[in-house]
């Protein structure tokens, strides 16, 4: 019998609500019974239709009384119905705070009735390496996270990060970030390329949410030094608190008329097949699951060697690593790669060889393992109780 897996998980453009999405659209494809859960609908999901993916919206009511309506109570509560009213198996929670607690919670709830079932926790970045160990937080999050049946970071060095942080109990599988390269993929586009760049010039793109951990005005930065060097347009796509300063910086460097800012984009792969280059210069990043996207649509990367970025992205091959903050460093690395057609098109191929490694059907699999072997242990202890 196919698993019912219940998966909860922040509903917009950041990655860790996109890689749970993918997550649950791969399951479904493989003929499990995907129940998302959370306030909105997934950016993600409404790209198509998959008979196996139901959407439970958790509504917040607000009352005047509400400063701060409790989302983690309706969390748990719409986590009872929908394990009792679905019949679930397994929950599995993306990014700990608060999932893992309304998780923990919903579950105390269950056991009353024998209905409890074992929850996840992937863990995969900023609740681990920004907000996570606020002590505002930090003591709720190293109790749900030790409570979890299982423990997933999405990289080596988030797993190395989370057991600095905190006195965690437990093992924590290293399941990395997955892509699917049927969709992503580069295709022609040329006729978009030429309205984009008409004389030619090399295309660079960043995607990202534009908060302070991405360092967007350093892409602009950047890209002034490349300009200098090498005829090429930026495309910066998405959206963030960010974005007006680094539009203003783009203005007051007098690159303006050769970034395009699009904003939130649904269709990536699209714009991803028409680039040269992608820039990431973050302070931080678990994993860089942008920068994977960019590399099956065989797109070299220029980023920094902060977190599990050295875990993708191989010096020389598929791109360079810089120290965070080093405009000099990463401009001139983008000039080298960008400088030389033959040396482009090395680094492209080895961009989609790397990705290959994380291709969707090698990583699924180890979710789909691990969801087995939690879902037998809590049976046998609950048997034992
Ligand atoms: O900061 C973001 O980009 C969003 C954040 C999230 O949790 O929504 O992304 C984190 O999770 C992604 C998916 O696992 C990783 O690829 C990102 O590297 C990670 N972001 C950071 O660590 C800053």
């Amino acid at each position: 019998m196919k698993m019912k897996i219940g998966i909860v998980c922040y509903p917009t453009f950041g990655g860790s609500g996109v890689l749970a999405t993918e997550l649950g659209i791969a399951l479904s494809d493989k003929g499990y019974e995907v129940h998302f859960i959370t306030y909105e609908q997934p950016v993600r999901l409404n790209q198509a239709f998959h008979p196996n993916i139901y959407f439970h919206e958790v509504k917040v009511p607000t009352y005047p009384l509400f400063d701060f309506p409790p989302y983690e109570t309706a969390l748990a509560s719409a986590m009872v119905n929908v394990i009792v009213n679905q019949n679930l198996d397994i929950l599995h929670l993306h990014y700990a705070i608060p999932h893992a607690s309304a998780a923990y919670f919903a579950r105390q709830i269950l056991k009353k009735t024998g209905r409890d079932i074992p929850f996840i926790t992937t863990l995969h970045g900023t609740d681990i390496t920004l907000v996570g160990r606020d002590p505002t937080y930090a003591p709720v999050v190293t109790f749900s996270i030790n409570e979890s049946d299982a423990i997933t970071a999405v990289s080596e060095n988030l797993k190395q990060e989370t057991l600095r942080s905190f006195k965690i109990e437990k093992d924590i599988h290293v399941i990395p970030n997955f892509v699917d390269i049927k969709r992503f993929h580069q295709t022609d586009k040329e006729h978009f390329k030429q309205m984009l760049a008409p004389d030619g010039e090399r295309i660079l793109v960043h995607v990202s949410n534009f908060r302070a951990v991405k360092r967007v005005k350093d892409v602009i930065k950047i890209f002034e030094k490349i300009r200098q060097e090498v005829p090429s347009k930026l495309l910066m796509i998405g959206d963030g608190p960010d974005r007006q300063a680094s539009e203003d910086l783009a203005r007051s460097l007098g690159v303006y008329d050769d970034v395009r800012f699009l904003g939130k984009q649904e269709q990536i792969s699209e714009i991803l097949s028409i680039a040269d280059l992608f820039i990431l210069p973050s302070e931080t990043e678990s994993f860089g699951l942008s920068a994977l996207e960019a590399m099956a649509c065989s797109v070299p990367l220029i980023s920094t060697n902060a977190g599990g970025l050295p875990e993708i992205n191989i010096e020389g091959e598929t791109g360079y690593l810089s120290d965070v903050g080093d405009i000099a460093s990463m401009s001139q690395h983008a000039i080298h790669i960008l400088s030389n057609d033959d040396r482009l098109q090395h680094f492209k191929k080895a961009a989609i060889a790397q990705a290959r490694h994380f291709e969707k059907q090698r990583i699924i699999p180890m979710y789909e393992k691990l969801y087995c072997e939690v879902i037998a242990a809590y049976k046998l202890e609950k048997e034992a109780v």
